[in-house]
């Protein structure tokens, strides 16, 4: 594939560290040495690039961009490394010259522009277009500083920037010409013209520009290089007059770029839970009028068409309704910029635009305040409201059924604009991310829309990039797979399906445990380094990592683990298949709650890791600082993947798909994606417990869950709350009592105690399959086998023809 050997490339080196670096190889450190084969890598890449855009343009091809307010790519050096086909030659090359590849690579900063699921989900899209050969881009904010990062003092989480661009970044490429200009705030007129139609004028608004960064996406040995574009906001030079002026002008102008400058500063780290800052609003629209008005420019330099045709060339796929602002700017830029009419542009822009929901937590949905979108946009609050009138309108005199229905479903009601039925009216497709996520928007969440628009609606189950998430992270894994049944799995992920040849093949059975056996021992001495406890080798591996969220119920894993040792301390000789309790979690920042959860983590560990008397039988590690390049270690030794959200919360989920490709068997509830995967594996080869989604959906409606009945009749969960509340895990009484009064007083809202037995019981059934080492290897094979499914390139495959019709 590539024309390097490895010899070419250590001299390619050499005379890269020179020139670049100033070096001779004997003074080079890691970090030159990662400098250096990026920019063998980019080297590779920019003519490939350029290729690619060219054929677009030539070819007219049409073209997806994916507005998304994260992009969780992570490391990018090794990814790039393995599309080129040069990832061995590096490796090799690096091994002879003494160095160590993984040392090398470590030098790249995670790029964490994201806070978890929907960010990472951005970031394997991305790469399976490209891989699939699509024409597909990125759009997202070059944030200058990306998710915090998680420090842990005494069980406490601190938060310390993430200053991620501090040394040069080698894969962006600044476009200073191809910046656009961005307007807030301001006033607006419109003019009655000479032919009747209306002309919006704009004054006194505040002009921020907004320069792009390109980052190369490259697809695997395919030659197609797309583009992850990421936007930055600086100071329009309209505005740098100013520094020419008086003093009192300069410092104005000093704080003018400061606030200009914020608007790209930083990633808002919560999920899950939305909060009106006007700042986050800023974001917002700044990544959805740059992109738009990028793609406008493009569209006409680039297509022999009219902008009245976009929708012939162009898809925007929303993530989520962060960027749903495109709608009312695309209707903006038609009609003030392209003198389009209401009617010709509402109809591009309801065929451009597609929308994509990740969560039916109220809390999460995106409601502005109308006041804070008037003053800040006053342009795009008259198309919103216009485009709700209009909604409306069609409601009452179409669908009389609905009328009485009309403040649940208008764009603005009680004083906010609600940013999911904005997205929804405006776009021509509407999907959830898990088959039963979409259920419940169309019967439930979002059920009147579905009544108006039956057709927008459609399912795309996620899935993730098998090349990073299997290949890259699991080399010894995919070489054992490869020996088996050839290496084709590589680019058809369903060809996986022929491991179940070797379910009992024990030679092949006794490889995979020993890939696993290694896998553990590595990620055994990354917990050494990091937190100084040992891990036994043999014990379960069970882990936990995502963000931390009451729904997530981190709660109940760790319930589960102190009722463990409440076990053992009742029966040292208890017979227990010694197990380790992986957790990695980030709480976001304000989320008191979570934050209480980490420190009951910290608090159990430091107590049971150190208690002799229970034999090592249990350890309990959580590791600070989730990151990508974190689950890339813990992923493929994980034995056990904990899924164990309360039943209908978790939309999709992606790292029970990670783990389950990596061969690690879910524990996990029916909700999301675990569905799927029981679907396919069977009951067999997975453990289900707890509540189902109807079920749960009922007791919240009928109002008939008693927490406390199940605190006064089980012992065993009255005395691990009674624990908490008597301060045992605490370092003073106090600690806990949080905790305690959530689920006693407020009722459990996450239903904890509820599935707490059967969670109990699920767990025997792990420790007694586990004993049976061949049983146990089958499930594994099984798992990998079936994960194929689970490949982004599936769900890019989907979403390619059913809703961007791409070729
Ligand atoms: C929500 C919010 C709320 C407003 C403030 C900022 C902010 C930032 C991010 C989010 C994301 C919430 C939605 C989300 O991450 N959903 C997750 O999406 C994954 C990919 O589809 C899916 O696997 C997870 O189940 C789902 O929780």
């Amino acid at each position: 594939m590539n024309q390097y050997s490895k010899e070419a490339f250590i001299n390619l080196l050499e005379d890269k560290l020179t020139r670049q670096r100033r070096k001779y190889l004997e003074d080079a450190t890691d970090k030159d040495l990662y400098y250096v084969i990026s920019s063998i890598v980019k080297d590779e890449l920019i003519p490939k690039w350029l290729d690619t855009q060219e054929r677009y343009q030539q070819n007219e091809t049409k073209q997806v961009f994916y507005l998304s307010m994260e992009f969780l790519i992570g490391r990018l050096l090794e990814t790039n490394l393995l599309n080129c086909g040069l990832l061995d030659t590096c490796k090799e090359a690096l091994l002879e010259l003494g160095r160590n590849p993984e040392e090398v690579f470590k030098n790249e900063h995670d790029a964490g522009l994201g806070n978890g699921g929907l960010g990472r989900l951005a970031a394997c899209f991305l790469d399976s277009i490209a891989s699939l050969s699509y024409a597909g881009h990125g759009s997202g904010i070059r944030y200058r500083y990306g998710l915090f990062e998680q420090r842990i003092i005494h069980g406490n989480q601190i938060e310390l920037p993430d200053y991620w661009l501090k040394e040069e970044y080698p894969w962006e490429t600044r476009k200073a010409d191809e910046a656009v200009e961005v307007q807030f705030g301001g006033k607006v007129h419109l003019h009655k013209k000479q032919d009747g139609k209306f002309e919006a004028s704009y004054e006194q608004t505040d002009k921020v520009m907004a320069v792009p960064y390109d980052v190369p996406v490259s697809g695997y040995q395919n030659n197609v290089v797309n583009t992850l574009r990421l936007w930055s906001a600086e100071i329009s030079p309209e505005t740098s007059d100013f520094l020419s002026g008086p003093n009192s002008q300069y410092y104005h102008h000093l704080d003018h770029t400061h606030s200009v400058e914020q608007i790209s500063g930083f990633l808002y780290p919560d999920d899950s839970s939305f909060e009106g800052k006007e700042l986050r609003l800023k974001q917002q629209y700044f990544l959805v009028s740059s992109t738009i008005q990028g793609i406008i420019k493009k569209f006409k330099t680039d297509y022999n068409l009219p902008l009245s045709s976009m929708a012939e060339k162009i898809v925007i796929q929303i993530n989520d309704t962060h960027p749903s602002l495109a709608v009312p700017e695309l209707m903006r830029l038609l009609m003030d910029e392209e003198e389009f009419e209401w009617d010709e542009a509402w109809e591009v822009t309801t065929n451009v635009i597609a929308y994509t929901n990740h969560t039916t937590l109220s809390e999460a949905l995106e409601k502005w305040p109308v006041s804070m979108i008037q003053n800040l946009l006053p342009r795009i609050y008259m198309i919103i409201d216009e485009i709700n009138e209009r909604f409306c309108q069609g409601i009452w005199f179409d669908h009389e059924e609905l009328r009485e229905k009309i403040p649940e479903l208008a764009i603005i009601a009680d004083d906010q604009v609600h940013m999911a039925r904005l997205a929804i009216v405006g776009s021509f497709s509407v999907n959830g991310v898990a088959r039963i996520h979409t259920e419940i928007l169309k019967k439930k969440e979002m059920k009147d829309f579905y009544t108006l628009f039956p057709s927008r609606f459609n399912n795309k189950t996620n899935g993730i990039t098998h090349r990073r998430w299997l290949l890259q992270v699991n080399p010894c894994l995919s070489r054992a797979i490869t020996d088996v049944i050839g290496p084709q799995w590589i680019k058809q992920p369903n060809k996986l399906i022929s491991l179940l040849r070797y379910s009992n093949d024990k030679p092949f059975l006794e490889k995979i445990d020993r890939v696993k056996q290694k896998n553990k021992q590595a990620l055994a001495n990354l917990i050494h380094e990091k937190t100084g406890f040992t891990v036994d080798e043999e014990s379960i591996f069970d882990v936990q990592i995502k963000r931390l969220h009451e729904y997530k119920r981190q709660l109940l894993n760790i319930f589960h683990v102190i009722y463990l040792y409440n076990e053992l301390k009742d029966n040292p000789s208890l017979d227990l298949t010694p197990r380790t309790f992986i957790f990695a979690a980030k709480a976001a920042p304000s989320y008191h709650l979570a934050k209480e959860v980490i420190k009951l983590i910290h608090h159990v560990a430091s107590i049971v890791n150190h208690d002799k008397s229970i034999n090592d039988k249990l350890k309990v590690i959580f590791l600070e600082n989730y990151n990508v390049s974190l689950a890339e270690k813990i992923i493929p030794a994980a034995d056990i993947s904990e899924q164990i959200s309360t039943a209908s919360k978790e939309a999709s989920g992606t790292g029970n798909m990670k783990m389950m490709m990596n061969g690690a068997i879910t524990l996990g509830t029916l909700d999301g994606a675990n569905i799927e995967i029981k679907d396919l594996v069977g009951e067999d080869n997975i453990f289900i417990f707890g509540l189902n989604a109807e079920e749960v959906l009922n007791y919240y409606q009928n109002g008939n869950y008693v927490a406390k009945d199940i605190y006064h009749t089980d012992d065993r969960v009255k005395r691990i709350l009674d624990q908490l509340n008597h301060g045992e895990f605490g370092a003073e009484e106090i600690e806990f009592k949080d905790i305690f009064y959530n689920i006693l007083y407020h009722n459990d809202p996450y239903f904890v105690l509820k599935d707490f037995d059967p969670y109990i019981e699920s767990h025997e059934l792990v420790e007694r399959a586990y004993r049976d080492k061949q049983t146990w290897q089958k499930m594994s094979v099984t798992n990998i086998a079936y994960s194929g499914k689970f490949s982004s390139d599936r769900t890019i495959r989907e979403y390619a023809s059913e809703i961007w019709k791409l070729n």
